[in-house]
């Protein structure tokens, strides 16, 4: 599926806009937040490389569009969900001690953990400075709604480790988890341009289930990635979640089916899983038709989110763009 006219639109009017505030912060956050960003390497070296696809400020960006507002008045939404999605990535590579993020290393794993941790922590705050600095009729609104999403992303990660550190998960605490990690975020990015334009609260509701459902089906698709995604493609390493020993859709499915596979798998998750190991559990993961269930369940959320936009008489253009944006998450393979 070729990309949505949308991201590479809402990027060119976003990263100048992003550049402008991260440059706005001092010392090591700025110069780790810049690399992070793909605008240097890591000796300060502007460089140019594709970093992030831009998917929640173009659905901040298209939110505000389908309530006839215009674009700028989506703007700082735009840049503060970016900035709060690219906070929770640098920390979650610390949690997770990943190394490789979009084909490059991870903050962390240049700077050090502290580092890595004042960066992220830079970027979170740089996001409500940004967002709260329009004064605008709407923009109150919209600060609430991103610092509710922002705590939602917190408690999604906090049940993501609890997950990790229990023997067993079950499809329904995964599924819980995921909206919450990843779902909120989404939520907010589609609904927040809508906020800032004062639209109507049905429409703003309706833009906030359809990114929830839509965080869903990004989290299932991002899973099956997680473990059959191809490293050359998706940027990170391969079969990353089983040796992680996450908890992840397919897993949990497996877990809650308690058969042959989920001793196995319990068994694998109670020591080091290599990278042997993580393939051969891969295939019998996929075997036992968890890949095609976890790409059926995004499938389903896809339908949930398309639908949650019936809820409102949003304009045709940007609702087809919605819509379009909708159908590239899910069939993305990185
Ligand atoms: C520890 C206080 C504290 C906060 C951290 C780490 C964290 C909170 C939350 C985790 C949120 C998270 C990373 C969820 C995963 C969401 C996800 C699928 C990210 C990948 O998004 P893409 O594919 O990334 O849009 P790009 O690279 O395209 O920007």
């Amino acid at each position: 599926m070729s990309t949505p006219e949308a991201l590479t639109r809402v990027g060119q009017l976003v990263q100048p806009l992003l550049r402008a505030a991260v440059s706005g912060l001092v010392g090591r956050p700025r110069q780790a937040s810049e690399y992070h960003f793909g605008w240097t390497d890591e000796h300060g070296t502007p460089v140019d490389v594709s970093a992030g696809k831009g998917v929640r400020p173009a659905l901040t960006v298209l939110g505000a569009e389908a309530v006839g507002a215009e674009v700028e008045v989506a703007l700082p939404g735009a840049v503060a969900v970016d900035l709060i999605h690219n906070f929770s990535l640098i920390h979650d590579d610390i949690i997770d001690r990943d190394e490789r993020r979009r084909h490059r290393s991870t903050v962390w794993s240049i700077w050090g953990i502290g580092d890595a941790i004042v960066a992220g922590e830079a970027l979170q705050s740089l996001a409500f400075e940004h967002l709260l600095a329009q004064e605008g009729p709407g923009t109150l609104a919209a600060a609430r709604r991103l610092a509710v999403a922002t705590g939602k992303m917190i408690e999604g990660q906090a049940q993501d480790i609890a997950l990790d550190r229990a023997d067993t998960a079950t499809l329904a605490e995964c599924v819980e988890m995921e909206a919450n990690k990843t779902g909120a975020l989404l939520a907010c990015s589609a609904s927040i341009g809508a906020a800032l334009a004062q639209a109507p609260s049905e429409a703003v509701e309706a833009l906030h289930e359809f990114g929830l459902n839509l965080g869903v089906s990004f989290q299932a698709v991002d899973d099956l990635l997680g473990i059959w995604g191809d490293p050359a493609v998706t940027g990170k390493a391969a079969g990353n979640d089983l040796r992680e020993t996450k908890k992840s859709m397919p897993v949990a499915m497996a877990l809650e089916a308690e058969g042959a596979l989920a001793r196995e798998l319990r068994d694998a998750f109670a020591g080091e899983v290599d990278e042997a190991t993580a393939t051969l559990l891969a295939g019998k993961i996929r075997d036992a038709g968890y890949h095609d269930q976890v790409h059926e369940l995004a499938r389903a959320h896809l339908g949930k989110a398309l639908e949650a936009l019936d809820g409102f008489d949003f304009a045709a253009g940007p609702r087809q763009e919605l819509d379009e944006l909708a159908r590239f998450v899910v069939e993305r393979d990185f």
